[in-house]
Formats: C-alpha cells, structure tokens, sequence
C-alpha cells in the first residue's frame, strides 16, 4: 500500500532530505510552500517535476488553510518541520515566532481532528534540544528537564507539550523527535556552521578578509541533517507513540568547528586572546590558498552583534533509547566527515560563483544575522 505523507517546512534542510527519504521509499509526498515575492527553492529544485512529490500553498499561521490540505490530501503521516527556525531571529521576531512555532502545531493537531483523521493520521513535531535550555544536566536525554532560553524554545517548549497533551487526552498517534543540531550542505547560511564552511571557503580563495563570530565557547552535538531524516520517520514507524532524543553523543566548541573547516580549506589557524579580543590568526596555508593571505592574518574575530541577550552553552544528548528502541546510529557519519563534506561543497561552490555576487552575499548574510536596527 503506497503511504501518504505531508511536509510542512518542505523546503528546508530538513524537508528537503525528508522528501528524498521518503519518494526512495515509494511514498506519496505532498509539501507545503508559502507565497513569497521570490520562488528560491533551491533545496527540492530537483524534485519538482517528478512523479510522486507535490506542492501546495498554504502557511502555518492560516488554519483554514491547513484544515483544507489536510483533508484535500488526507495523509498517513505528517512531519510537522515548518518553524521559523532561527534562535536569534526569535528575539527580533517573537511574536512571529510563537505564531508559527507554537500555535502552528496546534493548528496541525486541530486540522487532523477536524478532518476526523485523528485515528488514522501519525504526526511527527520537530522538537529541539533548545527545549534543555539553560541545562540542568549533561548530557541530556528524554528525562532531563526543560528550562527553554529564548523566545524560540518557549514556542518549541508549547509545541512539544501540546503533542503530548493531544496523544493523552485524544489517543493520536503524535511524538516529538529532540533533534540536536544538525547540518549539512544545505544548512542555512547564518547557521554559525554554514557561516564558517562558507567564509572558510570564501577565504582561502581571496574573496573574503575575515570572518565575525559571536560566543567561540559554545558547545554543540552537532549531527549530519541526512542521518537524522531517517530518524523522523523511524519514530513514526514506532509500535508506540513516544518522544525520542536524536543527537550523537559528542561535543565540540565553535572554535573547534572554526579550526576545522579553515584546516580543510587549506589554512591552519592558531588563537589568540579572549572574549571579544579573541582572534584566529593564519599559521600556515598550503599551496592551494589564493596569494592574498598571508601567515599571520586575522581571518577570524568575534564581534558582540552576533552575541544573544541569552545563549545556550552546553548542549550534548545521550541517543541511548534512540539506538536501543529505533536501531539506529547516531555514528553514521561522524564530526570529522561533516565539516569536510560541508568544506568541500563550499569549497566548489565559492569557485563557482561570480566574485562580486559573493560579495554581495557576506554583506547581505551579515546585514540579515545582525538585524536592521543594530
Ligand atoms: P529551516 O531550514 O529553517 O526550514 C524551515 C522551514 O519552515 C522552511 O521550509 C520554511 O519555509 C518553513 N516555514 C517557516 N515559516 C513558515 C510558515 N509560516 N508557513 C509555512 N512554512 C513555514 O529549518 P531546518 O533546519 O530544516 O529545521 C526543520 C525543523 O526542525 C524546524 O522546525 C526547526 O525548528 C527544527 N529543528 C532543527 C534543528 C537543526 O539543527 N536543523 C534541530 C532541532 C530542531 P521558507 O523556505 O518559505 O522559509
Ligand atoms: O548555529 P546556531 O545559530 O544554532 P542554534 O542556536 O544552536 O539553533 C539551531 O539548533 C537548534 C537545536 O539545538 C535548533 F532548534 C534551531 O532551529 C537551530 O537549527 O548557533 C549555535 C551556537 C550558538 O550558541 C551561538 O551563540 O553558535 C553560537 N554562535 C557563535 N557565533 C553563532 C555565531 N551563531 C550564529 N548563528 N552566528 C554566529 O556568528
């Protein structure tokens, strides 16, 4: 029996590696786009057009139209990733965010009962490790307590709650998956990941100078986005409706992400100083780095517009259940191979790309992260 499943965030990272999971495994795939003045669709590009995979307009803020695709495609799945995803947005933008990152669950949750598919439709919510927060204990797992640290996971924190309260009070097949970050080639780029991969790229090819962070301390789990799709499904495929933590069970700094990418890019970098005076300095460069850096170049420094009113710090999640209740592992593809299979996609497409359009695309990047008004 071919199975249904809808998308909300269809063109994100997620959603895109999502709908190639799910059309290699013979579903019906129906996605959600909004109107915008631009169509960018870059992510499923390559999936228009092809048998199989649909799209339909509709937004997370407009329940009608939710209420109307839902039945209108009356699906067996639903993966709920659309989100206005950014955490530092979420403090520019708050109420916006727990429009669609909050009450746009709700409204998922209600278009399935309304179409009375309540017993029939499973839902997947893209939780997040955000919910952990200024954390209680490390690492985290499905029984550490939330304490949510900006206006991004107080929203998620509802989303994650009214998933439960709809699987208790209605007896819906609904479940959170925690996801801790994870990235790709794909990854947005004022993601501190894509950030660095892109200007780690940019620099060594002489179309960049320097690179501005914020908090070089942070510690993340950081995962590979393609792994973790199989996971969103995996928990559907579950005999029970549960929550489940996604992560890999390792950590690494900002920093270290930073010195990574650049070594991949052809450029060691050796640190000094501290706070806001901590600077990333070129030790050495291989022969393949363009003649205009130099050994002792500044190319990384932090500035304070990329510093949050409040950061998470310490994120690391314990995928025990994850491994032992849905098979799966969270080693697949390990820190090491992400930020080299991140380096060399950016690596080719910085070569590629115009020098003035990128630019363009540093200024335009930095403009957007740091928002208008600062
Ligand atoms: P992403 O690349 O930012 O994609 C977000 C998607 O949501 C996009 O398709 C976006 O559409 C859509 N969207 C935003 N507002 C919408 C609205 N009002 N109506 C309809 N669609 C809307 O995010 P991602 O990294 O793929 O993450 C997927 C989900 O997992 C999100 O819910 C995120 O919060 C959550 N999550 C992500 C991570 C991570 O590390 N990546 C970790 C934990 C949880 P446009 O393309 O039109 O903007
Ligand atoms: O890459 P980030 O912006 O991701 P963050 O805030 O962890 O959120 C992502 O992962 C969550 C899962 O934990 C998702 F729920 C969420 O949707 C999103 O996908 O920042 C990571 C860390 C932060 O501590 C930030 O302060 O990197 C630090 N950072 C340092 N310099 C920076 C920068 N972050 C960004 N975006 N830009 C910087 O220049």
């Amino acid at each position: 029996m071919t199975k249904t499943a809808l998308i909300t965030g269809v063109t994100g990272q997620d959603g895109s590696y999502l709908s190639e999971f799910l059309l290699a495994r013979g579903y019906e795939v129906h996605g959600i786009i909004r109107r915008s003045s631009v169509d960018y669709r870059e992510r499923i590009a390559h999936l228009e057009g092809t048998p199989h995979f649909h799209l339909h307009y509709a937004d997370m803020s407009d329940s009608m139209s939710l209420v109307k695709l839902v039945g209108k495609v009356q699906p067996d799945e639903i993966y709920n990733l659309a989100a206005q995803s950014h955490v530092q947005v979420s403090f520019d933008a708050p109420e916006f965010t727990a429009d669609v990152d909050a009450v746009g669950v709700l409204r998922i949750l209600e278009a399935v009962r309304t179409n009375h598919l309540e017993k029939t439709c499973k839902i997947y919510q893209a939780s997040t490790s955000e919910l952990y927060g200024k954390v209680e204990e490390v690492p985290q797992s499905e029984t550490t307590p939330f304490h949510p640290y900006s206006p991004y996971a107080v929203a998620k924190l509802y989303g994650y709650w009214i998933i439960k309260e709809y699987r208790e009070a209605y007896d819906m097949f609904c479940c959170s998956g925690i996801l801790f970050n994870h990235e790709s080639e794909r990854r947005g780029e004022t993601f501190v990941t894509r950030k660095i991969t892109l200007a780690a790229a940019r620099i060594a090819q002489g179309k960049q100078d320097c690179l501005y962070l914020g908090n070089l301390d942070s510690l993340r789990d950081w995962g590979y986005a393609k792994d973790y799709v199989e996971c969103m499904w995996l928990i559907l495929q579950h005999e029970t409706p549960e929550d489940f933590v996604i992560a890999t069970g390792v950590q690494h700094s900002v920093r270290e992400f930073a010195t990574l990418a650049f070594h991949h890019a052809g450029i060691e970098l050796r640190w000094e100083g501290e706070g806001v005076n901590e600077k990333g300095i070129v030790e050495r460069v291989n022969e393949l780095t363009n003649e205009r850096v130099k050994v002792g170049d500044v190319v990384v420094a932090v500035s304070p517009d990329f510093y949050r009113p409040t950061d998470v710090v310490n994120l690391l999640g314990d995928p025990s259940k994850a491994k032992r209740e849905l098979g799966w592992n969270p080693q697949t593809t390990s820190f090491e191979q992400l930020v080299e299979l991140m380096v060399a996609h950016d690596m080719k497409k910085v070569a590629a790309d115009d020098a003035a359009a990128e630019i363009r695309k540093v200024n335009l990047a930095e403009f957007l992260e740091k928002g208008i008004d600062k």
